[in-house]
């Protein structure tokens, strides 16, 4: 895929956009599910293979408005039949989830981790054509791993709107002991409180009229923010500075209470959907040990505090303590947090700007795990090897990924094993996410992931093998960094 595909889609995204504060208002409250197909529901073509869907939801993507704690953000967002837009299945179920567009603009839904047939993988231009406002798809395919996956828009910057929600897998080789389980969605907030998502991506271009409320000075042309800088991160880890931080939507002072009993087992699940924001993430008076990340087991690991960037997933195992415990997510280089609150017993919650031990550790990075042994993709020398080089900068707002010194998509044949050598040649971190498979990176000992978090200047090294034929995309999960040109594809010959 080219810069120019990304330019169009901004473009044509900044145009309709110009009616959305109409539509919104008109259609402010969620209200029941619309669940009649759209007259032009086309289903996914799938593979003879699969079988009888075991999972039906219908969603329909739509204008509506979240209370994130008494603040009314008017945005988009998936209402689902059953009332929550969270899907859980088991591993080896199939899925049918049927969704109606009701949104002023095409959209599409990509299932993010999931090594799914390929033209079910919701990259509109790539695996499918877009669904067009009134229209109507159907997504019908296998989830074959167990994890914590979600699912988002993978059109413009919708995914930085309300169009994304967890998809929890469940694992029948898990062991499930936990007295209690909590999937934790990190989110930063700009869309409907200070315009949308694409005026700030037009205040990074300098095609804005400049800053509206004055919070970053005279706005647009690029500006790079001025965060505290952080110690394993640097200086420059993110492009926006959002109003909200948000942890199951909601902002720390209108903050969400887990509750549990004093020696439960709990297993949380976090997932950052965040479109710019790195998190640290650390819970008051604990030890956090890591079972899995981006679906897969992992050797456990004890850590204090953890660095979650966009696109990654989490899950922990803590035995709670006696007592109320503050569960904290830095949004980091942004002077910034989000917040909620787990409690064991009575009194006082502790206050949301608490600091404690535990969030000024030295964070873990996700991929310097080492896998568990089932999750180890089988011994192999790489058939083909491709470098892949990210660039790009603030001024002008451009970003890019070249392969082997092209802009043109990696390519590979069914069967062999690639390894990819990613460089980050700029001066920002990048979660690097690969669709319809998940890497073993050879420098943590095959640990399985299919988000990577390259520091600026890093190089990391990326195995996977050719088991899934189709085109794929393969991009940084900024969905600022994606918009302008940080996106690419691997193509099956
Ligand atoms: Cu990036």
């Amino acid at each position: 895929m080219t810069s120019s595909f990304s330019r169009r889609q901004f473009l044509l995204g900044g145009l309709v956009l110009a009616g959305t504060g109409a539509v919104a208002a008109c259609t402010s409250d969620p209200g029941p599910a619309a669940s009649a197909p759209g007259p032009s529901l086309r289903p996914t073509p799938t593979p003879t293979a699969l079988g009888e869907p075991t999972v039906r939801r219908t969603l329909t993507a739509r204008p509506l408005s979240l209370d994130i704690g008494g603040i009314e953000a008017k945005t988009w967002g998936y209402v689902s039949d059953t009332g929550d837009a969270a899907i859980e299945a088991t591993a080896g179920d199939v899925l049918q989830v049927d969704i109606t567009n009701e949104l002023p603009e095409s959209t599409s839904i990509h299932w993010h981790g999931i090594a799914l047939h390929n033209a079910a993988d919701g990259v509109p231009g790539m695996t499918q054509d877009p669904i067009e406002p009134g229209e109507s798809f159907s997504y019908v395919f296998e989830v074959p791993h167990g994890g914590t996956y979600f699912y988002h828009s993978h059109t413009g910057l919708q995914l930085d709107r309300g169009l994304h929600a967890p998809l929890i897998i469940r694992d029948p080789q898990d062991a499930e002991d936990q007295d209690v389980e909590w999937t934790i969605v990190l989110d930063d907030w700009v869309d409907g409180i200070q315009g949308t998502p694409d005026d700030e991506l037009d205040k990074l271009t300098g095609m804005g009229s400049g800053d509206h409320n004055g919070r970053m000075g005279m706005g647009g042309h690029g500006q790079m923010m001025h965060g505290t800088p952080d110690r394993v991160l640097g200086g420059d880890v993110g492009d926006v500075m959002y109003p909200h931080y948000l942890i199951n939507g909601r902002i720390p002072r209108a903050h969400r209470t887990f509750e549990a009993r004093p020696g439960d087992k709990a297993r949380l699940r976090f997932i950052n959907s965040g479109g710019d924001t790195i998190f640290k993430v650390a819970l008051g008076g604990h030890r956090m040990t890591v079972t899995h990340t981006d679906g897969f087991p992992v050797q456990p690991w004890e850590t204090e505090s953890i660095y979650l960037s966009m696109g990654e997933r989490v899950d922990v195992e803590v035995i709670l303590g006696d007592g109320i415990f503050p569960l904290t997510a830095l949004a980091v280089g942004k002077d910034d947090r989000a917040f909620a609150v787990i409690r064991t017993a009575g009194g006082q919650a502790p206050r949301p700007d608490v600091d404690f031990p535990e969030l000024s550790s030295t964070g873990l990075l996700l991929s310097s795990l080492k896998p568990a042994d089932r999750a180890l993709l089988p011994e192999g020398t790489p058939d083909r090897e491709v470098s892949i080089d990210l660039g790009g900068q603030m001024m002008p707002y451009e970003w890019s990924i070249l392969t082997d010194g092209q802009s043109s998509s990696a390519t590979v044949q069914e069967g062999q094993r690639l390894r990819m050598v990613m460089r980050n040649r700029t001066m920002m971190p990048h979660p690097m996410h690969i669709h319809g498979h998940t890497w073993a990176l050879p420098g943590s000992g095959g640990l399985r992931k299919d988000t990577v978090l390259l520091r600026h200047g890093e190089t990391m090294i990326a195995d996977l093998i050719a088991d899934n034929p189709g085109e794929w995309a393969f991009h940084c999960h900024n969905a600022y960094h994606m918009e302008t040109g940080m996106v690419s594809s691997l193509r099956y010959e």
